[in-house]
């Protein structure tokens, strides 16, 4: 019986990491939570569509919190790499910053750099 009690606080523990984690999820598969700098609907899909490369199997990115939740297989592709894929597309990562020539491709609706609140 104690035991089992150790045990559910274990799962308890684990269900309420902090978002900025790395929580295995199931076998072969992990979570990464990590914020991305963007305004609007547009942004989210450009966001999404990045960081849906290889090896990624999910990928939910929220304008209101700025974080994006992936799930991704560790043995096909790093967290890094995702980080570049979205930075690629011009948007800031927590940590990659976008290259100047992806930034300026967005519609001017979309340049969050410039002061443009999440609409
Ligand atoms: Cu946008």
């Amino acid at each position: 019986m104690r035991h089992i009690f150790f045990i559910s606080s274990l799962f308890a523990v684990f269900f309420f990491l902090p978002t900025e984690s790395n929580a295995q999820t199931e076998s072969g598969v992990a979570e990464i939570n990590f914020e991305v700098s963007g305004v609007c609907k547009m942004c989210k899909k450009r966001i999404e569509n990045a960081a849906l490369t290889k090896g990624v199997k999910f990928a939910q990115w929220d304008k209101n919190t700025q974080m994006i939740k992936v799930i991704f297989k560790p043995s096909k592709i790093t967290p890094l790499d995702i980080h570049n894929a979205i930075a690629n597309a011009g948007y800031d990562t927590s940590l990659v910053e976008a290259p100047d020539e992806a930034y300026k491709e967005l519609p001017s609706c979309c340049r969050y750099k410039d002061g443009i609140e999440v609409h």
